[in-house]
């Protein structure tokens, strides 16, 4: 039988980590042949409460869990870590500025990423979901100089799913008649959700919805501003959506996309489409043999170049934010 795979989940006692460590437990992240080991990381105040949540992941007795390891240090978290989402993250809370948001995620992903630079497998992948995703990963990327860039990604995968479902109910259809959707840019409320490159049963999905004032008006804010619709209506943010598209994120990283079909993540720029290098910025990507590509050569009209500049100079001001502030 295969070996086991380790997985590190930071955050771990969190909405999301509790969301997405069962999915991992029972095998969804990786394939039903994978037994995984988990690493759970939490500051020491939430240690308690992973121990809470790995006692549960005990008594669904997974046959494809090898152990939990649970810590509130960096460095034995990813010690040989094969797979690593950082998921825990200092959130915005009231009257904090922008830059006071930056510093306070420095302050958890530059150890993060000497950790990970210090300790992990030579085939790790990380995938960032703790807000602000793309630049936090940026932050460990910078501080991980022995770890290719490109292994470093950051989450767009729940716009990507959000945009799917938007375009399914607008047009009646199934979702896997939808193919070749894109989020580009920033996770954030600047992100463009493309539909000018996808296909809704091999149709333009752009032309098969007909209508400029949905797109721009309905389509783009809906998607780009669900996580704020989420939390109005739940009173919480979202957990399981997210923790799902965690899964899809790295299940299709290692095991492909579909023939034919594409997905989003926030990847180093190589400066494909104009977005400079090194930016953490979401693409359309296909992914094969455990790695993924940049889709080359779509046509970018003057509508969808606005929208991607706009994300993508929201990431480059993020970046020298965190320059200014000596994180990378
Ligand atoms: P919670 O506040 O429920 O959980 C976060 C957990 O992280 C807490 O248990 C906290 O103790 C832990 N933590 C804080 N600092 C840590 C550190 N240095 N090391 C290890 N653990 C640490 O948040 P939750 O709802 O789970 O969301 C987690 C993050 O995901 C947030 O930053 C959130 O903004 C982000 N999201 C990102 C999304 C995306 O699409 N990229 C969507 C969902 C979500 O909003």
């Amino acid at each position: 039988s295969k070996a086991a795979v380790n997985v590190t989940v930071t955050g771990a006692a969190g909405q999301i980590g509790y969301a997405l460590l069962f999915r991992i437990a029972s095998g969804q992240l990786l394939g039903a042949d994978t037994p995984v080991r988990l690493r759970l990381l939490e500051i020491p105040q939430a240690v308690k409460a992973a121990e809470g949540t790995a006692m549960e992941l005990d008594d669904c007795a997974f046959p494809l869990l090898d152990g939990i390891d649970i810590t509130d240090d960096p460095k034995k978290a990813f010690d040989g870590v094969n797979v690593a989402l950082l998921v825990g993250a200092r959130p915005r809370t009231k009257g904090m500025e922008r830059g006071d948001l930056l510093e306070a995620n420095g302050g958890i992903f530059k150890p993060q990423g000497e950790a990970i630079n210090a300790g992990a497998a030579d085939d790790v992948r990380i995938l960032v979901v703790g807000n602000p995703a793309n630049t936090n990963a940026l932050i460990a990327q910078s501080n991980a100089p022995d770890v290719p860039a490109e292994r470093f990604t950051a989450m767009t995968r729940l716009d990507h799913n959000r945009a799917m479902s938007q375009l399914a109910q607008k047009l009646g259809v199934a979702l896997t008649d939808i193919k070749k959707l894109t989020i580009w840019g920033n996770h954030s409320a600047t992100q463009y959700p493309d539909l000018f490159h996808a296909e809704v049963g091999g149709r333009n999905a752009a032309e098969a919805v007909g209508d400029q004032d949905w797109l721009e008006n309905t389509f783009i804010p809906t998607v780009a501003k669900r996580g704020a619709a989420i939390i109005e209506a739940r009173g919480a943010s979202s957990a399981a959506s997210a923790a799902n598209a965690a899964i899809d994120h790295v299940h299709d990283w290692v095991n492909g996309t579909a023939e034919g079909d594409w997905t989003s993540m926030g990847i180093p720029s190589d400066g494909s489409y104009g977005v400079p290098e090194g930016l953490i910025s979401s693409f359309p990507v296909v992914c094969k043999d455990g790695k993924y590509e940049i889709v080359q050569g779509l046509e970018i009209d003057e509508f969808s170049r606005k929208k991607i500049d706009a994300s993508v100079a929201e990431l480059a001001e993020e970046r020298d934010a965190v320059k200014g502030l000596g994180l990378i």
